[in-house]
């Protein structure tokens, strides 16, 4: 049996990209338990099966989740500071990991807000159906909650003087800059016009992001049919007619 079981929707690259990227980049003993053949007890019906009959105390709410041995883990900022120090990816003091888990809130609340553009009424609806909706929240998303919280992150890298302004906690690589890696890809995927126009604004972020896709496991998995494309299913997707720039 492997290290780690990770359990997420087999087709999106989705919230369990960003724990997937801490395990590829740890060289990790993991299974992606969904993208298995039923066959060999994979699949989305077990994963159903575990959120469903589980045997520990407090079942999943929703995929992602991890488990490792006896342990049943949900919540990707809650997966990541669970696996941050048994993958040496986070350090070792507690101010350092309470910030690293700060951050992967903040991220989680951004990817939230990201993947609310495209469904702003509902996620039982499809996007046709709240269009209109979509296309009034776009630009405020863009021009308001975009530059904020990268403007957030940016300041964060910049105030890091430690870390040689290139990490985001501490002096090393730790999931949390994994996951910032994933979180602008996603939003050049879905906006790539306003993020055009951001990069002026967030040179930090766009150089760790480069930084992070070069790590050598990564780079490996990056090109690896285990990576899964952004596409019109996941969190982040591009309609052009959300993406609008002040000009539009
Ligand atoms: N806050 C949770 C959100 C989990 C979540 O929304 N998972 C989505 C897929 S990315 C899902 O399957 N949701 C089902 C639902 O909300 O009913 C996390 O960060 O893991």
């Amino acid at each position: 049996m492997a290290d780690y079981e990770l359990y997420y929707w087999p087709t999106i690259p989705g919230r369990g990209e960003f724990v997937r990227l801490a395990l590829e980049d740890a060289g990790a003993d993991y299974v992606d338990v969904a993208r298995q053949p039923e066959a060999q007890g994979g699949g989305v019906k077990a994963m159903m099966k575990l959120m469903r009959d589980t045997e520990c105390p407090v079942a999943p709410f929703a995929p992602p989740f991890l488990r490792a041995g006896s342990l049943l883990v949900a919540q990707t900022a809650n997966i990541l500071q669970f696996l941050g120090p048994r993958l040496g990816l986070v350090p070792e003091d507690e101010a350092s990991r309470l910030s690293a888990h700060q951050l992967q809130l903040t991220i989680a609340d951004f990817v939230s807000e990201a993947h609310d553009v495209h469904h702003p009424i509902g996620v039982s609806l499809y996007y046709e159906d709240q269009r209109a909706e979509s296309l009034r929240r776009a630009p405020l998303f863009i021009t308001e909650r975009m530059p904020k919280f990268l403007g957030y992150f940016e300041r964060t890298l910049e105030r890091n003087e430690g870390g040689g302004r290139s990490h985001l906690v501490g002096a090393a690589v730790s999931y949390v800059d994994l996951s910032m890696f994933q979180l602008v890809s996603g939003l050049q995927y879905a906006f790539p016009r306003a993020m055009a126009r951001l990069e002026e604004k967030i040179p930090l972020l766009v150089e760790l992001q480069g930084r992070v896709a070069a790590r050598p496991r990564l780079a490996a998995y990056l090109a690896s049919p285990r990576r899964l494309a952004f596409n019109q299913h996941g969190i982040f997707r591009h309609y052009p007619e959300l993406d609008t720039v002040e000009d539009d």
